[in-house]
């Protein structure tokens, strides 16, 4: 629905439904809208009236799918609900008959009757068969309950195979009747009334609709949401296909449907719910808070739910915030130091719902679901503060309640935020290089590299064997800590960690930054035992907890340390692995003195140096994402209390290594 609607036939005029009778002899159809050229001025004229609905249903009512089916009931609806607005009417029945057809009634004061000289029609007929006659009916304020501005009645008539009217005025009963928007019954008298109202039926057609058929759990939702919006205005749903009839009335208005909405929440205190005029723009909010910490805002602008907030909600919003800070500051309720709580804290755990009423309501946003007149923010915001402010004055317990939540937002928010900045801090912000680091020369991370080092003697040995221009040595004391138990902030209280995280360089986390990394080769370098493969898995859990592009980049690698030295004679080779070792003893014909080295200690600094870190010889695994999902499976192995399966993983994880070399 939009104002697009109102310019093929924005003039409206007796003239519109004799351009409607053209238009159908031409039957011009889809060549109008296929054929670019042949677009011209004259075609725009031709299509007028009613006609002009048809040929395009969906620029009237959006869709011919279900939901458009049911968007005619609401365009009557919305009519009858102009007709509540402006005092007139207390009841609607809507009905879905047994034949297809719905009815929509309202004991309202009729649609006129008179005969209008300037269009030579009677007034009703007006109302039915021309686009826009709307506006030559605007009496009360509101003339928008959301729909077609008062031009619904004759798109629902032109969408319909059949339309009647039956009007209860000044005594009377008056019928009138239509087909596929044409005026097949004039308006006539059929005899005498005591009651007073409306009754509009129509029967969709089957050549516009995908679907006719009416659904009683699509109309219930939106008639409960207009009784709440309407208060104390009845709306009975009946569908005589099924029998079933259900009434919608909500005395109270807003503060209804706040209850409704809390009904499985703690409420801190009873709804609280103002209504003001302010010119002639109405203002009606309810509000509620609980004991949750959700935050639910519902807005309507004319009775339409301004799923986008708009305006009204900056107002509400504003005003909450400046009504509970100014209540806080004149009890004194924050004390030195204390934090004021912002306007996030406030809306913890509220409920609200807000309703403003204006002449002309702007709705903006793609999808029109955003009210946007400015000076609506300003009112809003006023009426808020001036209504609860008095609320608060004369209830202080509820007042109390209700700050005190903010407050405990307040903290926890703080607290959070705190948690964040020091996560922040000693991820890598604070970039004084770690004592123990013995860093290389250069500066150029393309080329340099780090090996993290288990224990302090493996640590000096690698000291002592790099080239140190462009090898840097971190020693890791001890196991570091098991990242995946202990929660971000004792994972950064951890003195190993934080000097890796800072040896490193680029944070971790969300602040990690690999533009900042300052080695583009990270190398574990442990034992070929036990506790080496262990922490190995540790460290690779951290990196694919905190700092996964560092393996996404293929930053990150294991070196592979020999498990033997073979020596025969004078001549010594350093093997991997039982199978290499077989096959080299093999190869020297036996008679060798074979070595094991259980740890990088056992090795002297040349020997790490040849075997381990010189890139000639060494072999180097790159860590995959992949292999990061193993150890992360694997995790569960280690740290679990069976013993057996643990073993046998790190045995298997230690030996079993490919992709050699890089
Ligand atoms: C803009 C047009 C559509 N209208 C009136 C008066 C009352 C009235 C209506 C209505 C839907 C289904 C039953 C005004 C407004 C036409 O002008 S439409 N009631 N109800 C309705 O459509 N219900 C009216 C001033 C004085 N007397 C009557």
């Amino acid at each position: 629905m939009g104002k697009a609607k109102k310019s093929p036939n924005g003039d409206g005029g007796a003239g519109a439904t004799k351009a409607a009778e053209t238009t159908e002899a031409e039957d011009t159809g889809s060549e109008v809208e296929s054929s670019a050229e042949e677009y011209t001025g004259q075609s725009i004229q031709v299509l007028k009236g009613l006609e002009a609905v048809r040929q395009r249903p969906a620029m009237y009512i959006g869709t011919t799918s279900e939901s458009g089916l049911h968007h005619l009931v609401w365009e009557i609806v919305d009519n009858a609900i102009d007709e509540a607005m402006a005092g007139f009417c207390h009841n609607i029945k809507v009905t879905i008959h047994e034949d297809g057809s719905v009815s929509v009634w309202d004991d309202g004061r009729g649609v006129p009757v008179d005969h209008m000289e300037s269009e030579g029609m009677n007034a009703a007929e007006v109302v039915y068969t021309m686009l826009h006659a709307g506006g030559k009916f605007s009496s009360g304020a509101y003339k928008v309950s959301g729909g077609l501005h008062g031009v619904g009645s004759s798109v629902v008539n032109a969408l319909s195979k059949r339309f009647e009217v039956e009007i209860h005025r000044d005594g009377n009963k008056y019928f009138l009747a239509c087909e596929r928007g044409k005026l097949c019954d004039k308006l006539r008298e059929t005899g005498k009334s005591r009651k007073r109202g409306t009754l509009v039926r129509f029967w969709p057609d089957p050549d516009i609709f995908e679907t006719t058929e009416f659904k009683f759990t699509v109309l219930e939702d939106r008639l409960r949401e207009l009784s709440f919006l309407n208060s104390g205005l009845a709306i009975v749903l009946r569908d005589e296909k099924q029998d079933v009839e259900q009434t919608y009335r909500a005395k109270g208005g807003l503060k209804e449907l706040v209850k409704y909405m809390t009904r499985a929440r703690n409420p801190l205190h009873r709804v609280i719910h103002y209504t003001k005029m302010v010119g002639a723009t109405r203002v009606e909010f309810a509000l509620q808070w609980t004991d949750s910490y959700k935050e639910y805002i519902l807005a309507f602008a004319n009775n339409i739910h301004t799923k986008d907030g708009g305006t009204h909600v900056t107002g509400l919003k504003a005003g909450l915030t400046r009504t509970l800070n100014n209540y806080a500051n004149s009890y004194g309720l924050v004390k030195n130091g204390a934090l004021m709580p912002t306007g996030d804290d406030i809306r913890e755990g509220l409920t609200a719902t807000i309703s403003v009423w204006l002449e002309n309501p702007q709705f903006e946003g793609q999808t029109k679901g955003q009210l946007g007149n400015s000076d609506v923010k300003g009112i809003v915001e006023s009426v808020v503060n001036e209504m609860l402010s008095s609320y608060l004055e004369e209830h202080p317990t509820e007042a109390r309640k209700i700050f005190a939540k903010a407050e405990v937002s307040a903290r926890a928010r703080d607290a959070a935020k705190k948690a964040r900045d020091i996560t922040r801090k000693r991820a890598g912000l604070d970039t004084a290089l770690p004592g123990k680091l013995a860093d290389c020369a250069i500066r150029e991370p393309e080329n340099a590299e780090l090996f993290i080092v288990e224990g302090n003697s493996a640590g000096g040995n690698a000291k002592q064997g790099r080239d140190r221009e462009y090898q840097a040595i971190l020693p890791l004391r001890g196991k570091i800590l098991n990242v995946e138990k202990a929660g971000l902030n004792k994972i950064l209280g951890n003195a190993e960690v934080r000097a890796l995280i800072t040896a490193i360089g680029s944070g971790m986390g969300s602040d990690f930054d690999i533009s900042r990394l300052r080695y583009h080769k990270v190398i574990i370098m442990t034992d070929a035992d036990v506790d080496g493969a262990h922490i190995r898995t540790l460290l690779l859990t951290f990196f694919f907890r905190h700092m996964v592009e560092l393996v996404e980049r293929g930053h990150l690698f294991v070196a592979l340390p020999p498990l033997y030295r073979v020596r025969k004679g004078q001549k010594s080779f350093y093997v991997f692995d039982d199978q290499a070792l077989g096959a080299k003893t093999e190869e020297l014909g036996g008679n060798v003195e074979v070595t094991r080295f259980k740890g990088l200690g056992e090795m002297n600094a040349k020997q790490l140096w040849e075997t381990t870190m010189n890139p000639e010889a060494r072999t180097l695994i790159r860590i995959t994402m992949e292999d990061l999902r193993k150890a992360e499976e694997t995790f569960e192995k280690l740290m679990g209390s069976d013993v057996q399966p643990r073993k046998v993983f790190i045995t298997e994880y230690a030996r079993n290594v490919k992709n050699l070399d890089v």
